[in-house]
């Protein structure tokens, strides 16, 4: 059924299920969605939201009986359900669950919605492709007749398996606005669009009642070409925000919204040139707010401004990329770090008086050509820098340049289901990598590390 009114029109925003063996959230919002909500509304389109991962949702407390507290600056654990395994991973000894809004709440907030003439579905990890299928249908069943498209990384990334798999009636792959214009076309909703959406609008966080902590970009795209990673291709250039814009909506989240925790979400966030006079502005304010950079930054960029920015504004949690300490192996990969770049950038961060509760090092596991003891050589190099070590397992992303040798070479199947190519189901059937008992050798003593360097 379609809205009363002829040219009012009505679009549903839907952030869909995490549908895997672990998800935690760590700072997360659906950003591209909220842009989307603030595209829409200024084109005139009104804008509901139904944000499935909000842990914070007033009825979801209620629903659950469960109280969701959050753990370490704003992050906290999902509700979820333990569902039934896809027969991909039947045989793999691992629990598979639904992270987010039990179904029922789901379709209470659905049928409580005012007519809708679209619906638009986001999606990020390729490998959490059944969280936005089962999502999909059961908004199919609960508003009949209305057309659902989708959108987002997993839609761009593969967008033919989204087609064949997600149940959308179109999908729409690409970043920045292309995607959203053809989409509006798609409906027969033709309006004009602002164009420059990163530099004029904000994202929409006016859809949630509560919010525990935000996520701000300042820039879009990366200048580098690292081989195993899809970042760079998805956005072509590089482009940044306007910096004024970015404070606006910092300041706005923190005095407007009271949100305490702020984390950014920038593939090259230390490249953008405007970052610094954004932290100089973020400074002046004085907010009464953290900042968190859960992704790795370019450590080779960070100098003694930066670091005593970090610190006037109240920056928590720095990531900083290590990534191997095998030269060769960087080399390949992308070379843009080294183990010199490392130690300057943490001796800068700890002259401000940041230290292991703060300063953590993105050391990659699974790199083409690294062995199980140079993953070793690389926590214990944290260890001596005295900043706490995190393993990211490699993830093999369809299209990327890994992805073309790994799969041209057999060492991956090109027709696996994306769900088995998730960090932690990969070690069980993937031959070339690091093994299960590997990887978590390499993760207790990389936590025995974290608990000696934090425990002080
Ligand atoms: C922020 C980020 C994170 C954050 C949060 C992720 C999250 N769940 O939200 C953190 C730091 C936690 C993270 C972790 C990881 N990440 Co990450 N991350 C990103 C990053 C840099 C940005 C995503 C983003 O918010 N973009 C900004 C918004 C504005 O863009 P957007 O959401 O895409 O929306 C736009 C369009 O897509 C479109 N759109 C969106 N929805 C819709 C809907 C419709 C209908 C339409 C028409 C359009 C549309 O419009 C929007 C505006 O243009 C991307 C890289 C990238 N550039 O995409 C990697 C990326 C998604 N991450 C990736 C990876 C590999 C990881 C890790 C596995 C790394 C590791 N080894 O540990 C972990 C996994 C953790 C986990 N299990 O969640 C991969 C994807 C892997 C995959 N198989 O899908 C990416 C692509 C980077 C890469 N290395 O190639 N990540
Ligand atoms: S891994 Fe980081 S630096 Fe390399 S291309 Fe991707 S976003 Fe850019």
């Amino acid at each position: 059924m379609h809205s009363g009114m002829k040219d009012l029109k009505r679009i549903l925003l839907v952030n869909p299920w995490i549908e895997d063996v672990a998800a935690y959230d760590y700072w997360l919002k659906p950003i591209g969605l909220l842009y989307i909500s603030a595209i829409l509304r200024n084109a005139g389109i009104e804008t509901h939201l139904v944000d499935c991962l909000d842990r914070h949702d007033p009825e979801l407390a209620n629903h659950t009986g469960h109280l969701f507290v959050d753990r370490y600056y704003g992050t906290g654990k999902f509700y979820s359900e333990v569902i039934s395994k896809p027969e991909c991973m039947k045989w793999i000894p691992r629990r598979f669950k639904r992270y987010g809004f039990p179904p029922e709440l789901l379709r209470k907030k659905l049928r409580k919605l005012p007519e809708i003439d679209a619906v638009f579905v986001t999606s990020i990890m390729t490998y959490w492709h059944y969280g936005v299928s089962d999502c999909i249908s059961v908004i199919r069943d609960e508003i009949q007749g209305v057309p659902i498209v989708l959108g987002g990384i997993y839609a761009s990334l593969i967008p033919d398996h989204a087609q064949r798999y997600s149940g959308a009636d179109a999908v729409f792959p690409g970043m920045g606005i292309t995607p959203i214009k053809r989409a509006l076309q798609y409906l027969g909703m033709n309006r004009k669009i602002e164009e420059n959406w990163f530099r004029f609008l904000k994202p929409d966080y006016d859809h949630y009642e509560r919010l525990s902590h935000a996520v701000v970009i300042t820039s879009t795209g990366c200048p580098f070409r690292c081989s195993y990673c899809a970042g760079w291709s998805l956005w072509g250039s590089f482009n940044q925000c306007d910096v004024t814009h970015t404070v606006d909506i910092i300041k706005e989240l923190v005095e407007e919204r009271n949100v305490k925790d702020i984390a950014f979400f920038d593939d090259a966030l230390l490249i953008n040139p405007g970052f610094k006079d954004l932290l100089d502005m973020l400074a002046r304010e004085d907010l009464d707010a953290r900042f968190h950079l859960p992704n790795g930054v370019h450590t080779r960029l960070l100098d003694e401004q930066t670091a005593r920015l970090f610190k006037q504004c109240n920056f928590k949690t720095i990531n900083l990329a290590l990534e191997t300490v095998n030269e060769d192996v960087m080399r390949k990969t992308g070379d843009k770090v080294s183990s010199t770049d490392f130690s300057r950038a943490v001796k800068l961060l700890n002259s401000q008086g940041f230290g292991p509760k703060e300063i953590s090092a993105y050391i990659i596991a699974n790199l083409p050509g690294q062995s199980f003891q140079d993953v070793k050589r690389a926590i214990e190099f944290c260890e001596d820098s005295g900043v706490v070590p995190k393993i990211n397992e490699l993830t093999p992303i369809p299209g990327t340049e890994l992805w073309k040798e790994l799969t041209a070479c057999g060492s991956i199947p090109e027709d696996i289901d994306p769900l088995m190519l998730n960090n932690s189901l990969l070690p069980y059937w993937w031959e070339d990598g690091l093994s299960l008992e590997e990887l978590q050798e390499l993760k207790s003593i990389a936590n025995v590390i974290k608990e000696q360097l934090t425990n002080v």
